[in-house]
Parts: structure tokens; C-alpha cells; sequence
């Protein structure tokens, strides 16, 4: 396999260069999720092989995320890979069931499970895969978009490992936060820590921005976000700083997607990032006049938008772009793809926002 870490110099840098406010030719656009179940070649990779096997065989990985890269006109590429292998790598079980979504047949039921977590990680040895996909990604890339590397933040991860999968109401991870306060903000530390070496080691390997997913904050209100989410996602962003420039590697800029987070959008223009997600159901003036000037927006696209006829589609990518301006601005879904949507609607969704 390809190691070096020499890499085709990027021609298509507009995803970096809104990320950091810098001027752009054309709006920059990836859609979350562009990598999955709704393209037949994803399928049929898929159908040979264990979810969790492709996340840990650089090929394989390597050959999904250029999959959408391929067809469409995208923007970036993001590294195939699961928000759940931060909690097999502390020594959970995570089963991905066809159909249902992820699983952890053994959630963590009381604070004494904590003991069950296998720390300090040592996310070099535990998640070294993904460096190396990320590695192969950016050779293979030669160039044509950027790469951009993630990962769960704590809160989010630790709801999966609470609720032992998706939850519609997260009550049992939430209970956490009001019953074991001191428990829950141990874990979510833990969390931090992983998370942060994870990404230093995403960067180090190649990934030329960095996206945090706080999917879970909609099941949060201000005082919980305030006090368990937002102060990790503070430190995320900060100590990943810090821990570039401890390493003499450059910057690279960061986002934070906190999906239902409307309560919360000037705090999170406020965390260090250079990037603030936004999930469908915000405004674009509203978000604008939330978050200042000084940050880069990203999203919104309703993902269910995706079913109107391609016209429509087209239509509302370039309505995009007027209502959330032509700098700093990347435009995306404001979730991910369903499996059940047209691959044409994602190229009709690229051409609207190319076009305006
Ligand atoms: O193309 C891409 O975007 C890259 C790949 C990617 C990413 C960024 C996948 C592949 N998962 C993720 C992140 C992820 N995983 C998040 C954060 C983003 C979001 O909010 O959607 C979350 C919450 C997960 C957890 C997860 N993994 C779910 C959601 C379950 C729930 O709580 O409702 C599901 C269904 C998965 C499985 C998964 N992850 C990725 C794919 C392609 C799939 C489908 C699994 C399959 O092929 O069987």
C-alpha cells in the first residue's frame, strides 16, 4: 500500500478556502452521507462484505468515499468510516443489523460499567485503520477535492453507549445526565480525550478538515448542552489545535454539525470552529444573525427535498445560495441521505448550487 505521506497537490480547494472565509469562484457543496446505501455500487460492496470489515480495510473504505466522488461534481470527499468505532475502540461491541442501524449488545447500564472501558486508548493501535484510509483516500484523491475526516462528539457517543443504539427519546442516556451527574460528565471526559487524539491523528494522516457530529444535541435542551455538550466540544476544538501545532503540523479547519441545536447557535459560533453546521429546521438569516459574521455556515438542505422532482431540486440548490450568500457559506443537506433516494437528485442538488 501507498504510505507516503507526499500528496497530490489540491486543484479544487473551495471547501477550505470558505471554510476560512476566503473568497471563492462557486459555492462549495458535499452532501452528509454521500457515501452510502442509496448508490448501487455501494450496495453491491456492501453485499459482500460486513459493515465494520470495510471501516477497517483501507481498500475497501478508500474505494466508498471515492465512490460519490466519481459520479458527481462534489466538493470534498469524507473518509467511509462510522461514529461508532470511537466505542469499539474503548472495548464496546458494535454491531451494525441490516435494516435497524447500529447496535452495542452490552450498553453501559450504571456508572460502575465504566469499569468496563478499556483506557487510556491508544487511538494509533485501536484506530490506526482509519489513518490509513485517510492516507489511501488522499493518494487516490490525486488532487481533485479535499478530505475530510470526523468524528461522534462525546455526548453523541456516549448516548450510543448508554442507549445501546438509536433511541427516540434518549432517555436512558439523558437519565444519566440528571441521575449520575458526576458518572456522566467522567465518561463524556473519557470521551474527550479519545476524541481528540483521534482527530490529531485524522490530520496527521491526511484529512484536510475536520467535521465533529453532535447528532444527538436535539435531544438536549440550553441547560444540558450548556453543561455536559458544549464544554467538550470546546475542548475538542482546542486541544485538536493544540495538538497540531504541539506536532508542527499545519492548522486545518474544523466544523461542528450539532443537529437540533437551535438553541444554541451563538454559543457554537463561539466553541472555535470555523464551521457551524446546520441542521433543516434553522432559518438562514436567523442562523446568520445567531452565529456573527466571523464563521462559516454549512447545510441545510431538508434531506427530504431530495424526493421532489429533479427541477425542483436544482432549483432549490441555487436557492441556497441566495439565501445564505456566496461567501462564507458551503452548502450541504442539513442531515444525511436516505438509502431509498435517487443518486440523480444529488448531482441535481450539485448543479443548482454550481449554477447559481
Ligand atoms: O458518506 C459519509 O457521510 C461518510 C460515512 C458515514 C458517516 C459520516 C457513515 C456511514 N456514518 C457516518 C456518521 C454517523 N454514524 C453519524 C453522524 C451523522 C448523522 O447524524 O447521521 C451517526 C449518528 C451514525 C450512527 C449510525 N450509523 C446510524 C444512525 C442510527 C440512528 O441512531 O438512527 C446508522 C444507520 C449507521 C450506519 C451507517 N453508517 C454509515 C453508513 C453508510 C451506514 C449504513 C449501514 C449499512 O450499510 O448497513
Amino acid at each position: 500500500m501507498v504510505c507516503s505521506m507526499e500528496f497530490p497537490a489540491l486543484k479544487n480547494d473551495r471547501l477550505l478556502r470558505a471554510a476560512r472565509g476566503e473568497a471563492v469562484d462557486r459555492v462549495p457543496v458535499w452532501v452528509m452521507r454521500q457515501a452510502g446505501r442509496y448508490l448501487p455500487e455501494f450496495r453491491e460492496l456492501r453485499q459482500k462484505h460486513d459493515f465494520f470489515t470495510i471501516c477497517r480495510t483501507p481498500e475497501l473504505a478508500a474505494e466508498i468515499t471515492l465512490q460519490p466522488v466519481r459520479r458527481f461534481d462534489l466538493d470534498a470527499a469524507i473518509i467511509f468510516s462510522d461514529i461508532l468505532v470511537v466505542p469499539q475502540a474503548l472495548g464496546m461491541v458494535v454491531e451494525m443489523r441490516a435494516g435497524v442501524g447500529p447496535m452495542l449488545p452490552a450498553p453501559l447500564v450504571e456508572p460502575g460499567d465504566l469499569g468496563r472501558l478499556v483506557t487510556p486508548v491508544d487511538v494509533r493501535a485501536q484506530l490506526g485503520y482509519v489513518a490509513r484510509a485517510i492516507t489511501l483516500v488522499r493518494h487516490r484523491l490525486e488532487g481533485r477535492v479535499p478530505l475530510v475526516g470526523f468524528s461522534g462528539a462525546p455526548w453523541t457517543l456516549m448516548a450510543y453507549m448508554v442507549e445501546g443504539g438509536g433511541s427516540k427519546t434518549q432517555s436512558r442516556a439523558k437519565a444519566w445526565l440528571y441521575r449520575h451527574p458526576e458518572a456522566s460528565a467522567r465518561l463524556l471526559g473519557l470521551l474527550t480525550d479519545v476524541v481528540v487524539d483521534y482527530l490529531v491523528m485524522q490530520a496527521e494522516a491526511g484529512a484536510q478538515l475536520l467535521q465533529v457530529f453532535e447528532s444527538n444535541a436535539e435531544y438536549l435542551g440550553p441547560d444540558t448542552f450548556r453543561e455536559f455538550a458544549l464544554p467538550c466540544i470546546r475542548q475538542v476544538s482546542e486541544r485538536v489545535r493544540a495538538g497540531l501545532a504541539q506536532r508542527g503540523l499545519p492548522p486545518v479547519p474544523m466544523t461542528i454539525f450539532a443537529k437540533g441545536a437551535h438553541y444554541a447557535l451563538q454559543e457554537l459560533a463561539g466553541s472555535g470552529y470555523e464551521v457551524v453546521g446546520l441542521d433543516w429546521t434553522v432559518d438562514p438569516g436567523v442562523a446568520r444573525a445567531a452565529v456573527g459574521p466571523g464563521v462559516t455556515l454549512q447545510g441545510n438542505l431538508d434531506p427530504c427535498a431530495l424526493y421532489a422532482p429533479v427541477e425542483s431540486v436544482r432549483e432549490r440548490g441555487a436557492a441556497l445560495v441566495r439565501s445564505f450568500g456566496r461567501q462564507r457559506y458551503i452548502a450541504n443537506l442539513g442531515h444525511g441521505m436516505y438509502p431509498d433516494m435517487d443518486p440523480a437528485s444529488v448531482q441535481a442538488l450539485v448543479e443548482g448550487v454550481h449554477g447559481a
